[in-house]
């Protein structure tokens, strides 16, 4: 029974379609199968790889599987012969399934590999000779090398890395389109390579030139709201290989080297934090092209810096994603011209100008204005967030290169008086690392959906190469509790596992030989910024969750040891092995239950500290598990079971009392599932009545929020945390969204109801953490969820929740195996209508509470009568009040009852 129908949809390497640059050796395969059949499953998979395409065709392959009989289409890894540096191997993948399909072979796609080892670099670190110019100043430097090219270069790679941000040109024109490179990391041990292909720009038969600009960047800029710079050092360097082959195979090799000419330019200073002064009189015309007099330049330094940190470029670049138009020109009360760009965003303003030469331009980037409608910046802190533009005259364009911002409002100052201020002339380049569109939630409440787009720009904003704490003021570090809280809702909006996958090889790098964990990852806070619980744990609980979401294996693989060096620290602090009660911890950092002049909520922190000791051991003892360490299962599992037990004893009355009266204290035990039976109906009765105290306000902070509506909706308090989700007084998450907030705020007050601010100490307005609610709305309300044993979305479970107060809700997803949706909606004749998609290779659980087998349809079939004569439904049974329906893959209407609880929560917003 064979059927035409099966196809490949996309096939992947390492997370990406036709990749260069691939650093590892062993690059994983992934694809999606399509099918019209209900309930396809992958039966068999063959792959084959060979140098060429024609390699592929004549048979001359690098590795080929043969037919393996297995359902795995994600993340296969390669296992033929050895892959060679600087290469380019083709590849195609067929597959067979369940209903007799072959797919037939895909189109062959590429991946390429990057320098692998020391040995495959011949440049040189370069800088300029320090007797000429100091490449520690505050001005950006210029570097460049002509040479000669031969006619017809077949394929020319160029590789290139810095000390402090490089941006490159070749004859005139931008090498690729990524920012702030080498990106990020936690330098003293880790630095990228970046990889372009250059072919088409390269000039054959003639003279070419490189042009690279240096500026501080993360490398010795400042850093750290201290005000302390050169953190990993003062001087910037470039290392640049060019790699050209030729038509009849010959190769030649441009590289760094002692030859290169080195000047200052148009950029006199450009800082992250302080943004870009840029003199446009001093560009120099033609630099970067063949016929430049670089005479008066300066010749460069080589410099011994270490070859053996560099890894090649690991997750998406940054890049411009977005350009945004000015909402309005603003004349503020104090008379300050000011662009309001309609949303608070990350990167920089582009213009268009046409002033006199000289003409000095002053741009001042903030995030919100005043009580009073003026210009706003105490709360940058010490970041100035400033351009200084020096107009050349005629028609001429600019955005900065060496900084980013974090703005809604632009104040305009050195406008020349008799020339008209033109919005048309200015775009906000919205920059973030270009990580993959993943996922959308919708629902019919206006301000929940306005809520999850500012959740969304919150991720943009901060996932700029690290998950930073804000964008904005002098800090934009990579805080790890703040990444461990929102890691699943980021999963949910967009692909992030090359993303968390390179920023925890950089935790691992900086984490402590006693296995602690530093507050900011990369490291560059003081040697005693180290272990908070619910912060370290990020080692921990971000691994798991890529995992969980991606199928990951390698993750886990990667990060055990680091995961497994985090548990063993927490275990020797503490009085005994089994509590964490010593030393610094941020607390329910923020909670509203802080004392007057805190910012440590007053959830007391050796109860956060344990209950994150069992939860990160629990998860450990997971991968374990996962990675077939079975001693560690033992050993791990055995002390998970202790921390429980001294859990219980030390927070737990006798008759089943929490000893910390907060909603966060009572949150933690009850989603790390530390207590069961009565006493756990107890502290969720208790966490209830908190709630309803505070006439359904939270007042938990960084560490309880995340959990706090999945711990109602999971212990039968839903209708409470769907009070919480939709309160709009302060303090709530549509608080926010009522005052105007076009991203997540760092205090639930950080604008108060009168119109002033929480304080201007640490007042950000793009602080992803409170939009972990993002996860509560997709996986709880929209019922979009995976089964933990089959990760990666291969199970998933719908778990929709149509007495959420809405009318309807929906989620899509784009997982490993292909789109997954679940949407329901309540129709006038009080019955819900439910759509669910599964994509091929995958299986769902759908879990109806208040339906019924016999009231329900799938597909138009009554479902009592049918059963699993419907196509794709595999199991329908009702199991305590609720319809349990297993199905294979493929799209399904469900047309089912509504308990009796749901009606009454409809809350119209019509
Ligand atoms: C602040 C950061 C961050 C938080 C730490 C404890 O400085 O902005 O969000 O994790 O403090």
């Amino acid at each position: 029974m064979g059927t035409t129908t099966l196809q490949i949809k996309q096939i992947r390497c390492e997370y990406r379609d036709n990749p260069i640059g691939i650093g590892c050796r062993k690059p994983r395969f992934s694809w999606q199968l399509a099918s019209d059949a209900p309930g396809t499953l992958q039966t068999a998979y063959r792959i084959q790889a060979a140098e060429s395409p024609e390699g592929l065709a004549a048979g001359t392959y690098t590795w080929d599987t043969g037919e393996v009989q297995s359902d795995q289409s994600v993340l296969v890894e390669y296992e033929g012969n050895e892959l060679k540096a600087d290469r380019r191997y083709w590849y195609q993948v067929r597959v067979w399934d369940n209903y007799g399909g072959d797919s037939g072979w895909s189109d062959a796609r590429f991946w390429e590999m990057g320098l692998l080892a020391p040995d495959d670099w011949e440049a040189a670190w370069i800088t300029p000779d320090p007797s000429a110019i100091d490449a520690a100043a505050e001005e950006a430097f210029l570097l460049r090398r002509e040479f000669a090219v031969g006619a017809a270069p077949k394929r020319a790679m160029l590789y290139a890395t810095s000390l402090g941000f490089y941006e490159l040109e070749l004859n005139g024109r931008r090498v690729g389109d990524w920012q702030y490179t080498p990106g990020w990391t936690s330098y003293r041990h880790r630095l990228q390579v970046q990889a372009y292909d250059v072919t088409a720009q390269l000039a054959g038969g003639s003279p070419n030139v490189i042009g690279a600009t240096l500026s501080n960047g993360w490398y010795s800029g400042d850093l750290g709201w201290g005000g302390a710079r050169n953190h990993y050092g003062a001087v910037r360097a470039l290392l640049l290989q060019l790699r050209i082959e030729y038509a009849d195979g010959s190769v030649e090799t441009v590289v760094s080297d002692a030859n290169w000419r080195a000047s200052t330019g148009q950029v006199r200073m450009a800082e992250i934090y302080h943004g870009e002064t840029y003199d446009a009189r001093l560009e120099q015309e033609g630099w970067s092209r063949p016929g430049f007099e670089d005479g008066a330049w300066s010749p460069v330094a080589t410099i011994d810096y270490p070859k053996t940190i560099l890894v090649m470029q690991e997750n998406e670049p940054s890049r411009v994603t977005e350009k945004l138009k000015p909402l309005a020109l603003l004349t503020t009360p104090a008379g300050e011209t000011v662009l309001d760009m309609g949303q608070n965003m990350v990167g920089r303003l582009h213009m268009k100008l046409n002033l006199p030469a000289g003409t000095e331009l002053t741009l001042t980037h903030a995030e919100v204005l005043d009580r009073e409608g003026n210009f706003y910046v105490a709360n940058l802190r010490k970041a100035k967030q400033q351009v200084r533009y020096v107009c050349k005259g005629g028609e001429e364009e600019y955005e900065s290169q060496f900084s980013f911002y974090g703005f809604r409002y632009v104040k305009i100052e050195g406008w020349p008086t008799d020339v008209p201020l033109n919005e048309e002339r200015f775009a906000g380049h919205v920059i973030h690392t270009d990580m993959e569109p993943a996922g959308s939630f919708e629902c019919s409440h206006p301000l929940l959906n306005k809520l999850q787009s500012n959740i969304v720009w919150g991720q943009r904003g901060n996932f700029l190469d690290v998950p930073t704490d804000c964008p904005q003021r002098d800090e934009r570090l990579g805080w790890t509790g703040d990444a461990q809280v929102f890691v699943r809702t980021a999963a949910f909006n967009y692909g992030v596992a090359p993303f968390f996958a390179k920023w925890l090889r950089d935790l691992k790098a900086d984490q402590r030989a006693d296995g602690g964990v530093p507050f900011v990852v990369p490291h560059i806070l003081s040697d005693t910024s180290f272990s908070s619980a619910a912060w370290g744990d990020a080692a921990v609980i971000c691994p798991w969750t890529i995992y969980q979401c991606y199928g990951d294996k390698r993750v886990l693989e990667e990060q055990y040891e680091s995961m497994r060096g985090w548990v063993d620290y927490i275990r020797a602090q503490g009085d005994d092995e089994l509590l964490w009660n010593t030393g610094f911890h941020f607390g329910d950092w923020l909670g509203l239950d802080a004392k007057e002049g805190s910012y440590v909520g007053a959830t007391p922190t050796d109860l956060i500290a344990t209950c994150f000791y069992a939860y990160s051991t629990g998860l450990f003892v997971k991968a374990a598990q996962v990675l077939g360490q079975e001693e560690d299962v033992r050993t791990y599992g055995a002390l998970y079971e202790r921390i429980a037990e001294a859990f219980l004893r030390e927070f737990i009355t006798p008759s089943g009392r929490l000893a910390a009266h907060t909603q966060t204290g009572h949150v933690l035990p009850l989603m790390f599932e530390l207590v069961d039976g009565p006493v756990r109906e107890r502290l969720a009765r208790t966490l209830a009545k908190y709630v309803e105290d505070q006439k359904h306000h939270l007042t938990t902070g960084f560490v309880g929020t995340p959990y706090l509506c999945h711990v109602l909706t999971d212990n039968g308090y839903h209708e409470l945390a769907v009070k919480l989700v939709q309160q709009e007084e302060y303090p709530s998450w549509l608080y926010s969204v009522n005052q105007g907030a076009t991203t997540i705020w760092e205090h639930w007050d950080g604008l108060k109801p009168d119109g002033s601010f929480w304080s201007e100490d640490m007042n950000s307005f793009n602080h992803y953490a409170y939009g972990a609610i993002g996860d509560w709305l997709y996986r709880a309300v929209a019922g979009l969820d995976m089964e933990e044993t089959e990760p990666g979305y291969k199970r998933i479970l719908f778990r929709p929740r149509p007495d959420s107060g809405l009318e309807y809700a929906k989620a899509a997803y784009e997982s490993a195996y292909g789109t997954i949706r679940s949407e329901w909606r309540i129709v006038p004749d009080g019955t819900v209508r439910y759509e669910f998609e599964i994509p091929a290779n995958a299986t769902a659980v759908v879990l109806l509470r208040g339906a019924t087998a016999q009231s329900a349809e799938v597909n138009g079939l009554q479902l009592s009568q049918a059963d699993t004569r419907i196509p794709g439904v595999q199991v329908a049974e009702e199991e305590n009040g609720t319809l349990r329906l297993e199905l294979g893959s493929g799209r399904y209407q469900v047309k089912a009852g509504l308990g009796s609880s749901a009606a009454q929560t409809v809350v119209s917003t019509s």
